[in-house]
């Protein structure tokens, strides 16, 4: 049974829910949902940590950060194990990219925190400083696609910052954070530093709400994420969001086919396409659309399967499978349920799927489904692909494929999002902006950004007097 962790200590608390595993349907854990008196009493105790945690110097803040990464790697495969059962990820997934990431992301953020600068100006008889302080307590709203992955990705910088924290896991993925509320315990880290709350949507609105919440970060659906701006603009909190995409990928006839093709089945099926970076919209050169198409096809019939991660989830995209067919598309592989016929029958899976000859305007194209799943459709100039390209109201990421270099840069400058990846998808170095544009979200994590975040300038100027000698 899971227990909420709050000021150091596990609390059983609020009445029980379940936790299914989605390979086979089977509950794996049950956790406490958080009421709003432990709602309260988790903010209540990272206020009560926040002013000796924002009093340390960085660079002992920075020290706990390395702490916990190597607390994180002496329960690596705890961690491996708890990701597993709550999302049917693949071990080597999971092993080199979900918990990994874990480690890197605290190692990362102790650096950069610590050698960054403060700004300085210094004009004639004037000098103005910065000081940068933390916001104070921070909701941390966590999805369930990534779920270790994005908890340290937003935990590293707010905590490194001078921070405390109260973070609330998907209902549907709580068992990595309830090893690292172990962590956490085990390496030491004071009292109330980090509250870990398990529950359900309306947990998360409860801390939105709170008044003792400082500012949110959240990594989800644009849907949630108008809700919670919507709560925060009462009482003006800062929110940094990365929400949905609806990618785009670019391969033109100079491409290296059979990278592209490698490169897109990559983006379209990893993680069973639940990466809010996965392609669902590839645009291909008139000259290679056929081979390409018949390319990707075979492909998507090989991938490694992951469930969807409900059967609500997976429900929901095979409502787009069948929208596919009633839109007038032509299904060029996957468009159902696999049949194993074996224990993962009752499981949440759907087949990879792939699906040409929809217009742009359909709801297919348009919006995001989450899934394993792409359109394509062919172009036949590079303009054209950017208008395509750009056709969309989300701007998280995109990826485009050319030998040409001129052209990769060319196109990648006039892209409409936050992230563009030529010849590569996913590949990450943590001190880069990282976000979307338009309905992909607010505001920029990563590196430097990440700290401008969580902290807020105070400007300090000094008017310097001449001296008399
Ligand atoms: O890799 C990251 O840092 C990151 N924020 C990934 C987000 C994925 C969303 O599904």
């Amino acid at each position: 049974m899971l227990t909420h962790f709050i000021g150091g200590e596990p609390v059983a608390a609020g009445k029980v829910f379940p936790v299914h595993d989605p390979v086979t349907g089977a509950v794996v854990r049950q956790a406490h949902e958080a009421d709003p008196e432990v709602v309260d009493r988790a903010v209540r105790a990272a206020r009560e940590a926040a002013r000796d945690w924002a009093g340390l110097p960085v660079g002992e803040r920075a020290g706990w950060m390395r702490r916990l990464a190597e607390g994180i790697e002496a329960r690596f495969d705890d961690l491996v194990a708890a990701e597993i059962a709550d999302t049917g990820k693949s071990f080597d997934q999971t092993r080199t990219l979900d918990i990994p990431r874990g480690i890197a992301n605290f190692r990362a953020f102790a650096e950069i925190a610590a050698q960054r600068p403060d700004d300085a100006f210094h004009l004639s008889g004037t000098l103005s400083y910065t000081v940068r302080r933390p916001l104070g307590v921070v909701g941390v709203i966590v999805p369930w696609n990534l779920p270790f992955l994005l908890m340290t990705w937003k935990l590293a910088p707010a905590l490194v910052s001078g921070n405390t924290v109260v973070v609330k896991p998907s209902e549907q993925t709580p068992g990595s954070a309830a090893v690292f509320a172990e962590i956490c315990a085990d390496t030491g880290l004071p009292p109330g530093v980090v509250n870990i709350i398990f529950g359900h949507g309306p947990v998360g609105q409860l801390l939105v709400e709170h008044p003792g919440v400082d500012g949110l970060t959240f990594t989800g659906s644009t849907r949630t994420g108008t809700a919670i701006m919507i709560t925060a603009a009462e009482r003006v909190k800062p929110i940094s969001f990365e929400l949905g995409g609806k990618n785009a990928g670019l391969i033109f006839e100079d491409c290296d086919l059979d990278r592209a093709v490698e490169g897109a089945v990559k983006s379209v099926f990893t993680n069973g396409g639940q990466v809010c970076l996965c392609t669902e919209r590839l645009y291909v050169q008139r000259s290679i659309f056929e081979e390409f198409c018949a390319r990707l096809a075979v492909r998507a019939q090989e991938v490694e399967l992951q469930p969807m991660i409900s059967a609500e989830h997976r429900d929901k995209v095979l409502s787009y499978y069948a929208l596919a067919r009633s839109e007038g598309a032509k299904v060029l592989a996957g468009g159902g349920v696999p049949l194993f016929g074996d224990h993962r029958d009752s499981g949440y899976f759907v087949e990879p799927t792939v699906v040409t000859g929809l217009s742009e305007w359909s709801r297919f194209n348009r919006e995001e489904i989450f899934g394993p799943v792409c359109h394509v459709a062919p172009f036949d100039s590079e303009a054209e692909a950017i208008d395509l390209a750009n056709g969309s109201d989300y701007g998280l990421a995109a990826t485009l494929w050319t030998t040409n270099l001129d052209r990769a840069h060319r196109v990648a400058q006039r892209l409409e999002a936050g992230l563009v990846w030529v010849n590569t998808w996913y590949l990450r170095d943590l001190r880069t902006p990282f976000g979307g544009v338009k309905l992909s979200g607010i505001g920029r994590e990563g590196g430097t950004r990440s700290l401008d975040f969580y902290s807020e300038p105070t400007t300090i100027t000094i008017k310097l007097e001449q001296s008399d000698a």
